[in-house]
């Protein structure tokens, strides 16, 4: 039996601001990704901050949620088998200097930090992730 999972992106101030956010929805598209909400908004420092409470003590932290409340963002919640390990290897490395042809980062970051986009990278942090930005009801389909 095929088990669908969800998983949480955020298409980050970077990309949006370069225009990618079409181009990265159609490789969502092309990949199997069923989109099961979809906003543009902003966040402020402390919201990013609440966001990224994981990474609190490393010494990117405070540049990362400047960085983040910095622009529009684009949060999505999709939905396909394997959903969270799939767009983790559809968005690419970390670091674009080490991404793979063919990934979003490679195409769109321009650095570690600055870096397009944004993708759960395990379960519980997908469930965190799209409470974060989604009610209950905007998910139950
Ligand atoms: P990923 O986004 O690939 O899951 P994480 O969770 O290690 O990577 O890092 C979260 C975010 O923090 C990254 N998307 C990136 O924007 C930023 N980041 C990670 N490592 C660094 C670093 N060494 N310097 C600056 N920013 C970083």
């Amino acid at each position: 039996m095929k088990t669908l999972q969800r998983t949480f992106t955020i298409i980050k101030p970077d990309a949006v601001k370069r225009n990618a956010v079409g181009d990265i929805i159609a490789q969502f598209d092309k990949h199997g990704f069923r989109i099961l909400g979809m906003k543009m908004l902003e966040i402020n420092k402390q919201q990013a901050e609440q966001f990224y409470a994981v990474h609190s003590s490393r010494p990117f932290f405070d540049s990362l949620t400047d960085f983040m409340s910095s622009g529009p963002i684009v949060v999505l919640a999709l939905e396909k088998e394997n959903a969270i390990a799939d767009l983790r290897k559809l968005m690419g490395a970390t670091n674009p200097a080490n991404a793979e042809e063919g990934t979003i980062r490679k195409k769109w970051a321009s650095s570690i930090e600055h870096n397009a986009i944004h993708g759960s990278d395990a379960e519980e942090t997908a469930r965190f992730e799209l409470s974060f930005f989604f009610a209950g009801y905007e998910l139950a389909k």
